[in-house]
Formats: structure tokens, sequence, C-alpha cells
């Protein structure tokens, strides 16, 4: 049933262009709709211009996976691939309302598990680990650093796995639309949804009542019920003139009860109140109501609206981050422009950010440097660390890394920072950077040749464990003062590890 509504491509994927299918089918999927790579049609590529798309087939993406096909494809056969995925489908599937119901998947009710761990860990010291390699996640003691349950995930999960805020159950989005929930203390997984066709990545409320999963395909913000991921409402994402937009990503803002998401298409950013609590804030949201009242495994009320805050900008956002009071969005585009800070109170852009290459704003964390609040991003472009003074916005300091980095994570109770180095020749090297000095005092090197990304804290700061990202990868776990290796632990792939207590408490060290 599933397969329905897509059954219609099924003559264009046999017409497919040849070096299409030999090349780019496995990850922008034969029928085009995505699949580890994004989609690949005229309504996703509106911000690429066929040259630039004839450059990124010839020499890669920076900062993706894509890698550049310019020694195995000729330059007649790259323009028929331009040529192709600028072809619009004959039609895109739907992925409205009734399409996205009927993949509601409820292994277990709302409420029919019990409330208690079936473990003796401490439940908000355990980490989720995503393990790409297979599409597994493992749960691991964070005191112990001993795995205690390994699960299959849905195909090439992407984004953060986002908490309820007691820490029990966790959201989980994959690349291909469907959104997870599993329950932390039962080690199960209590329900599934497929909310997009090409998703981007998801936020929860901090009242744990919804969940709102962001597209690239359709052009759409989904909002769940997060107790048993019930769709309650399908936002079509379009500015005044009716063109649509793929979604940057969504995030909570816990101080504002609100959503924040960027648009890719349109340089727009949407505050998507969740909570009459919103009306306490300095701008009005406009009025809310609960939309669960008819809860349970029932159908839900989806008549009314979402308010939404439309608020206009000079430039697209890829990238995004906030300050801790969620008083300002600080943001990019992948373009190399400059970086903006958008005061989320009077609605617009107060200051520019002398950001060059890629910064990485995701994955940025702040810090106090010498009383000075910092905010430190990686660059997916060029080897710097940037380090910005959040009082005016201006660049502290730029730090030389030995390549563009991915991630950059740290610990309230740390004086480091870990910074990556995920392309390039140094791909095997991670930086600890101390955060008073500013200076790189230690470069590891876990496994020679092999990447070394990612590295998350435990609830105490104690230890940092880090992945060895390849197929025969590694958890390898450091002690986070003496920055000696402690264990490694065999996984396939490890990509993001999520630690319940930094996240659920939004330690400024790590992403929310
Ligand atoms: Fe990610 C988080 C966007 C490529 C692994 N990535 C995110 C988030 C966004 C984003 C917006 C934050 C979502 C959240 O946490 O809710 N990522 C993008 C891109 O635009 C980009 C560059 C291109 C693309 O393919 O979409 C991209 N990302 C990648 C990869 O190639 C990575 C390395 C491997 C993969 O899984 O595809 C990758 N991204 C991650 C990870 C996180 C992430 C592990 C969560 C980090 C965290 O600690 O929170």
């Amino acid at each position: 049933m599933k397969l329905l509504p897509f059954l219609f491509l099924i003559p264009f994927i046999v017409n497919a262009n040849p070096v299409y299918k030999q090349h780019c089918a496995e990850c922008h999927g034969a029928d085009r709709l995505g699949n580890t790579g994004p989609a690949l049609l005229p309504e996703n590529l509106s911000r690429l211009r066929k040259d630039k798309a004839n450059l990124v087939i010839k020499q890669g993406s920076v900062a993706t996976q894509m890698p550049g096909f310019g020694d195995k494809i000729s330059d007649a056969e790259i323009q028929t691939l331009v040529d192709y995925i600028y072809t619009p489908l004959p039609e895109i599937p739907k992925m409205g309302m009734a399409e996205i119901k009927a993949t509601h998947i409820i292994h277990y009710p709302n409420g029919s598990l019990p409330a208690k761990p079936v473990f003796d860990a401490d439940p908000l010291n355990l980490f989720l680990v995503v393990e790409l390699g297979d599409h597994h996640a493992t749960i691991l003691d964070g005191d112990k650093l001993e795995p205690i349950h390994r699960f299959k995930t849905r195909f090439a999960l992407h984004g953060g796995p986002k908490y309820s805020s007691d820490g029990r159950f966790v959201y989980l989005a994959s690349r291909d639309g469907w959104v997870s929930k599993f329950d932390m203390y039962n080690l199960k997984t209590v329900a599934e949804i497929r909310a997009g066709i090409n998703t981007r990545n998801l936020a929860v409320s901090a009242d744990n009542k919804y969940v709102m999963v962001a597209n690239y395909l359709p052009h759409t913000l989904v909002i769940l019920d997060a107790r048993n991921l019930a769709p309650i409402q399908v936002i079509d994402v379009k500015d005044d003139m009716g063109k649509s937009s793929r979604i940057s990503a969504v995030y909570v803002a816990p101080p504002r009860h609100s959503f924040i998401a960027a648009l890719k298409d349109i340089k727009e950013v949407w505050e998507i109140p969740y909570s009459d609590k919103a009306n306490s804030l300095p701008v009005y949201l406009g009025p809310m109501h609960d939309y669960r009242q008819d809860s349970g495994e029932k159908s839900l009320i989806d008549t009314r609206k979402f308010p939404i805050r439309r608020i206009k900008l000079d430039g697209f956002l890829d990238d995004f981050f906030f300050d801790k009071n969620y008083l300002n969005l600080i943001g990019a585009a992948r373009d190399g422009s400059k970086g903006q800070v958008i005061n989320m109170v009077i609605g617009r852009k107060i200051a520019g950010i002398d950001l060059s290459g890629m910064p990485h704003l995701g994955s940025g964390i702040t810090w106090d440097y010498q009383g000075i609040p910092v905010l430190a991003t990686p660059n997916l472009k060029e080897g710097i660390v940037s380090v910005i003074d959040m009082r005016n916005w201006k660049i502290l300091k730029r730090i030389k890394t030995l390549g563009p980095g991915f991630f950059m994570r740290s610990h309230e109770k740390s004086k480091y920072a870990w910074v990556d180095v995920f392309f390039g020749p140094n791909k095997d090297a991670v930086h600890v950077i101390d955060k008073q000095s500013l200076e790189i005092v230690k470069t590891i090197r876990p496994t020679k040749g092999k990447t070394a990304a990612h590295v998350e804290f435990d609830r105490y700061g104690k230890y940092v464990l880090l992945s060895i990202w390849e197929l025969d990868g590694a958890l390898v776990i450091y002690d986070a003062n003496t920055l000696e290796e402690i264990k490694r632990l065999p996984m396939h792939k490890p990509s993001g590890k999520y630690n319940v207590y930094n996240k659920t408490r939004l330690s400024s060290g790590t992403s929310h």
C-alpha cells in the first residue's frame, strides 16, 4: 500500500537516463526522489544554476557525500545528466495528510508500556549512537561505557535524534521521511510514520506535545502528536507569491514556546508557537489551542491551524543556531555570503558576521572565554574554527586547523573543545582546543587513514566518545581531562552520538 502513490513513476524510471542509472540512482534514488542524497528535481534545484550543477557533477559538492564524476563521465554525458535532473517528473508523488496517515504504525499504544527502565544503568547518562553502516542504533551505558541494546533503525537516519524532556523517548528521522519514536526505558520502537519523501530533520516541543518534521520534498512542515506520532497538520511552505520552498531545518526554541524553521528557497524564517505561553512574549504569535484534545489513538482534530510568524530576511539561511536564551538566531547561507544575526523579538537582522567559506553553524557551541560569551563554529570549506564574540558579533579569533571540519563539541565541565577534520588528507585527525587560550593543545589521530569525527561528552564531562566513521569503525572513548584513550567498541560506521543528560539539559557544549 505504501508504494501505491509512487507506481506511476515506473515508466519514468525504466526510461531513465542510463548514465543517471549507473552513477546517480544509488544515492539520489532511481526515481530522483532522494535516498542518502537529496531529491534531484527542478522544484528542489531552484537555487542551483545549470552551469553550477554541471560543475558539481564534475567536481563534487563541498560538505556532502557527493564525489566528483569528471574522471568517469564525459562532458557530453554530464550535460545530459543536467538536462535530465532539470526535467520535471510527470507528477510528484503526493505526501499529504491522507498519504501520511496511511503509513502510520503503532507498535505499542501510548501508555501501554511501564514507565520504569528495564535496565540498571542511569537513564540520564545513556547515549544513543547511530550506526549508519548497517542502519542500527546502539544504546550505551554512559557510566560503564558498555552497550546495553542494539536495534534496527529506518534507512539512513540523519540529523540529531531528539529526546522528550524526561529522556524517556527519543524521536529519530530518516532521510526518506520516516519518523520513529523509541522508548528508551523499554528499549522498543513504539510508533512510526512516514512524514515526507525527502526529510531534513525534526524537532520536539519542550512541552513534549508535538513533533515538527521539516521536509525537502514535498515542501512541507508536518506536525505530529508526540504521543503516538499521529499527524495533526501538514503546512504547505509558500511565500506571498505562492513560491514554495524546501526547509533548511526546524528547531525548538524552549523559552519562546515555539518551533523555528528556516526556509531554503525563500528568504524567510518562520516561527510557529506550540503553546499559549508563547503569547506572553513581546511579539504576539497568534492564538493557540491544544490540537490533541481528541487524544489517544483516535483520529485527531486537524481543522484548526497553528499560527505562523513570518520573518523576512535579505538572504537565504541554510544553516543556523541560537544563542542561549533564543533571543538571537545566528545563520548563514552555504554560498559563502556573510553570516547574519536575527533578533527574534524585533524580527529582523541586527548584525552581519564576517564569516568566510562555509561555516557549519548547526554544529556551533558556546562557552565563556575570559568573561566573554563566545560562539565557535567549524567550517565545511576552510581549515578554520571561527570564534565569535557574542556581545558585538565580531570575530575574536580564527583558529587554523588541518582542514575543513564538520562537528565541534565541548561540555561545561571540560576545559577543552574538540573539532574534527572531516575532509581531506587529514580526515583521521581531531583537534583539542583549550577554551581559555583558544589554542590547539593536542591533535589526536585515533586510527591512521580512517575518518575520525563527531565527539560527544558523557553527562559529567568525564569521557569523550569519538567515531571512527568507517564500515569497520569503532567508538573510541577518551578521558576528557588526560586526553588518553580508555577503550574502543567496534561499530558499523558510527556517526552521531547523543547523551540524554546533555541534550535534555541543553548543554552549551552540544547541539539541541
Ligand atoms: Fe548533516 C545534523 C544538514 C550532510 C551527518 N545536518 C544536521 C542538521 C542539518 C544538517 C540541518 C541539524 C539537524 C538536527 O540535528 O536536527 N547535513 C546537512 C546538510 O545540508 C549537508 C551538508 C548536506 C546533505 O547531505 O544534506 C549534510 N550530515 C551530512 C553528511 O554528509 C553527514 C556527515 C553524514 C550523513 O549522515 O549523511 C551528516 N548531520 C549529520 C549528523 C548530524 C547532522 C551526525 C547530527 C549532529 C549532532 O550532533 O546533532
